[in-house]
């Protein structure tokens, strides 16, 4: 349609065909307020009925990037409320910082009533698909070249985040349209999304189906959990590091009834069939409890009130109007049969799950991808990931040549998405996953380190590292509300020395530095896991800063250790 001169050539803007699903549009000028700048809204429809926002900075202040962010639960609607300072799947995150930045409804409207409405689904295959996996593609595409229209140029890059859902539209774009982005944020994916929202959640709403808890219950399964874990990690400060290292805890001196008891149980143990077979990866994390009245069903938020429990209506909904080949309006919670269900999921799982551990376009294509998980998510659990994670580690090639271009990151305390900064929250729920993915993407400097920071239950600020798994930030002794008191650990033995950027640059194992660097490109620092290593191996270390000039023997930065 147009072309418009760079610097340095010539490039061509979309022409009209490009266009031909876009059926509905409109453009204001929104004013800028305390919060936001100014910018352009366009909102356009595309066929048949996929909505979606654009906003387009004044061109001085465009930083010459796309960014989209995802949607969450069932989507439904243009959602663009969420506050300034959440970051997970807010339009906002890109505006604020000079992006052309767009969402999308996924291509049905839920009429309002909320991400977890789902009779749009009821006989509409059509609308499954766009939720699943078309309407990202078809709005990314639109925006482009609506961008490059707009400010006569395409845009540099490009960016996803998502979060929940909308973290499992990150990694299903990679997988389906890995020319789309050039790097994805993938928060707390619903990965698995049949196995999850009708198999697990069935699992946690028939655990507690009967059974209740008040605010005095769940106080104490929190303090029972703290009491046998929190200390695991090194240090007692209301946080699990890593729930996997909690022994199984003991809820006999809470106080709570057989039935509640009973319930607990099965709400720590991973859904399976009668004959024990596991059904689903994730398992619900020790140390979500203080969330539990968002998202369990049947658990008070306060003695007055009762609690959110949003599983409930997510799994019901989910298993009417979306989770089989055919609906069934009358389907309840109660009805879902862990020996027959189940093979019955794997033809909407097709459409909706992001599973495949194959990422080598992707990959091949220099695309990044940046995956965080919540460890206190008590509705997408944080080990289902994990396992995902693990399996593209294993299908790529080892973990080395699998954070070149995909990392996950774990943060203690944090809630699903955050979704609890606007309740109350413990964890390290602020950290800058989109400057480090720009990073990596544009500069090629992986992300060895980001830094978090949060708040405590009476509100006092703390902050934290977190590192690409499976490094995890290890207490060191000091003030833990200090970031400097934390390094990177992996399983808790091998302690690692913490590289920062301004004070080491070479890192070397077994004779075998890393890529070699000059004096004055000092940014690198290096991890074990930029290399290889097998097990059973023993490995020889060390660090050089400059100040040291080379002197291999100074104290506390050369060391041995064993993959076992
Ligand atoms: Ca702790």
């Amino acid at each position: 349609m147009g072309y418009g001169r760079g610097r340095h050539h010539y490039f061509f803007c979309p022409k009209p065909d490009d266009f031909e699903f876009l059926l509905e549009s409109d453009i204001e000028f929104v004013e800028a307020t305390a919060e936001l700048p100014a910018y352009w809204k366009f909102a356009g429809t595309l066929f048949p009925e996929i909505k979606f926002e654009l906003w387009l900075p004044a061109e001085k202040q465009w930083n010459k990037r796309f960014y989209m962010a995802g949607c969450g639960g069932f989507c439904g609607g243009v959602d663009t409320s969420f506050p300034v300072g959440q970051f997970t799947k807010n339009i906002k995150w890109g505006i604020v910082r000079g992006y052309a930045s767009a969402t999308t409804d996924s291509g049905h409207d839920n009429g309002g009533k909320g991400r977890t409405y789902a009779e749009w689904a009821r006989n509409n295959r059509r609308g499954e698909v766009d939720w699943g996996y078309r309407a990202v593609h078809e709005v990314a595409r639109v925006c482009k070249a609506l961008i490059c229209l707009f400010y006569n140029r395409p845009p540099k890059y490009s960016y996803f985040a998502g979060c929940s859902f909308g973290g499992r539209q990150a990694i299903m774009q990679a997988l389906r349209y890995p020319e789309d982005f050039d790097g994805v944020i993938s928060g707390a994916p619903a990965l698995e999304y049949t196995g999850l929202v009708a198999t697990w959640m069935s699992w946690i709403a028939q655990a507690v189906d009967g059974v209740t808890f008040n605010a005095e219950d769940i106080a104490a399964v929190q303090q029972a959990v703290l009491d046998q874990c929190d200390g695991i990690d090194g240090v007692e400060d209301g946080l699990i590091s890593d729930p996997r290292r909690c022994p199984q805890i003991d809820f006999g001196g809470t106080g709570l009834s057989g039935d509640q008891l009973a319930a607990l149980e099965q709400i720590y143990r991973k859904a399976e069939n009668s004959l024990g077979a596991v059904l689903y990866e994730g398992v619900m994390p020790y140390g979500s409890e203080i969330y539990w009245p968002i998202w369990v069903p049947n658990v008070a938020t306060t003695p007055e009130a009762p609690g959110i429990g949003l599983i409930g209506p997510f799994n019901e909904n989910f298993l009417r109007d979306m989770a089989f080949q055919t609906d069934d309006p009358a389907f309840t919670a109660n009805d879902f049969d862990f020996d027959a269900h189940p093979a019955l999921l794997e033809f909407m799982g097709k459409i909706y799950n992001a599973l495949s551990t194959d990422l080598t376009k992707f990959y091949k294509l220099g695309k990044k991808m940046i995956i965080y998980h919540g460890w206190a998510d008590s509705i997408v659990p944080p080990t289902r990931t994990i396992a995902y994670y693990e399996a593209v580690v294993a299908a790529m090639g080892g973990l080395g040549k699998t954070q070149k271009f995909a990392r996950l990151f774990l943060v203690p305390g944090m809630d699903h998405c955050s979704t609890a900064q606007a309740f109350t929250f413990i964890g390290f729920d602020n950290f800058d996953a989109l400057g480090a993915l720009e990073y990596w993407v544009e500069k090629g400097i992986a992300p060895d380190e980001i830094l978090a920071s949060g708040k405590d239950l009476i509100g006092d600020a703390r902050s934290r590292p977190l590192y690409p798994y499976p490094l995890f930030a290890q207490y060191r002794g000091g003030d833990p509300y200090d970031p400097d008191s934390f390094g990177p650990a992996d399983d808790g033995t091998v302690r690692w020395p913490r590289f920062r950027k301004d004070t080491f640059y070479a890192f070397e194992i077994n004779g075998l530095r890393d890529n070699p660097v000059s004096e004055g490109e000092l940014l690198r620092h290096f991890y074990p896991y930029d290399f290889d290593l097998g097990p059973g191996l023993r490995y020889d270390w060390r660090v050089w800063s400059p100040s040291m000039l080379f002197d291999t023997d100074y104290p506390g930065f050369n060391g041995t250790f064993d993959v076992e």
